[in-house]
């Protein structure tokens, strides 16, 4: 497995754990955190032998945001040369599930590198926001986007402009998290529902997957469209056939990833 500085791999079972591991900097994301955490998920979905991935930070911060420091002497053109965007891309665009495991801070680009996942967990202590506009910013990893889909244009157009936090529950309500838990259960919980997930057939989870972003992304009748050539893409399995023959004869189904 490659050498990494700024984060932990690790593969426990199907499942590929990466945590972030720039406690100093309560887990900012800084360039090499960027280009660590797409090569490590690049290569857990290169693998077949992985069926979900887990990214998590510390007690303390998922990730407090993007690099301040690094980005603050930035002009537009480095940003656009260094390919910050480009990189954030690839990572949203791994196909296999991806879970964020939320524990402490998860600002700026932390709250969107979570949104850049399938599934948010949050332990009870975990707190969102955008507050890029106390910085004289405003999100550009997709966090005017994607908050908007998860919470709703009101809702998030007042954490935007405001830069305030939003605790746990306050993110459940609002539909930004799949489920709230303890602090001392994240990653058990974490670990229990990649497990579920890797132990399904494998092309279904990419055609869940790729449904699911259909949905994000075009009008409805396109992405209805769209799951149903998926959908009848599936019949053409060998999991599929198990899948069904399992169900009629009451036992588990033993998935091939084929
Ligand atoms: N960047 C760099 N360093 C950080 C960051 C950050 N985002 N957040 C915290 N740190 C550092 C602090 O500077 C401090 O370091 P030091 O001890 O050397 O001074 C250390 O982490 C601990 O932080 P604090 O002392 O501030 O801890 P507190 O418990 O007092 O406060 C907070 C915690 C509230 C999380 C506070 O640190 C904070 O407000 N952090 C900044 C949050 C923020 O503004 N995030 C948004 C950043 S902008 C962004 O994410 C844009 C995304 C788009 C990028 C597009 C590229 C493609």
């Amino acid at each position: 497995m490659a050498e990494y500085e700024t984060i932990l791999v690790e593969t426990r079972g199907r499942v590929g754990w990466i945590t972030l591991n720039r406690p100093e900097a309560l887990n900012a994301l800084n360039t090499q955190v960027m280009r660590e955490i797409v090569a490590a998920a690049s290569a857990f979905d290169a693998d077949t032998a992985i069926g979900a991935i887990v990214v998590t930070g510390s007690e303390r911060a998922f990730a407090a945001g993007a690099d301040i420091k690094e980005m603050e002497s930035q002009t537009g053109l480095d940003m656009v040369m260094g390919d910050h965007f480009g990189g954030w891309a690839d990572f949203a665009a791994v196909r296999t599930p991806v879970i964020a495991a939320v524990s402490g801070y998860a600002l700026g680009g932390g709250c969107e590198l979570a949104m850049m996942c399938d599934i948010i967990l949050a332990a009870d202590s975990a707190k969102f926001g955008q507050p890029e506009i106390n910085l004289g910013v405003i999100p550009g990893m997709g966090g005017s986007q994607r908050l908007i889909r998860a919470v709703g244009y009101y809702k998030a157009a007042e954490l935007i402009l405001t830069g305030r936090m939003m605790d746990a529950a306050e993110a459940e309500r609002a539909g930004l998290v799949s489920r709230v838990v303890p602090a001392a259960e994240l990653l058990d919980e974490a670990g229990t529902v990649a497990d579920t997930i890797a132990s399904k057939s494998l092309p279904s989870l990419y055609a869940a997957k790729a449904a699911l972003d259909a949905a994000m992304e075009t009008p409805l009748a396109e992405g209805l469209r769209f799951e149903r050539h998926v959908f009848a893409s599936l019949f053409d399995t060998a999991d599929q056939k198990e899948g069904m023959a399992a169900f009629r004869e009451k036992r588990s189904p033993d998935f091939q990833n084929r």
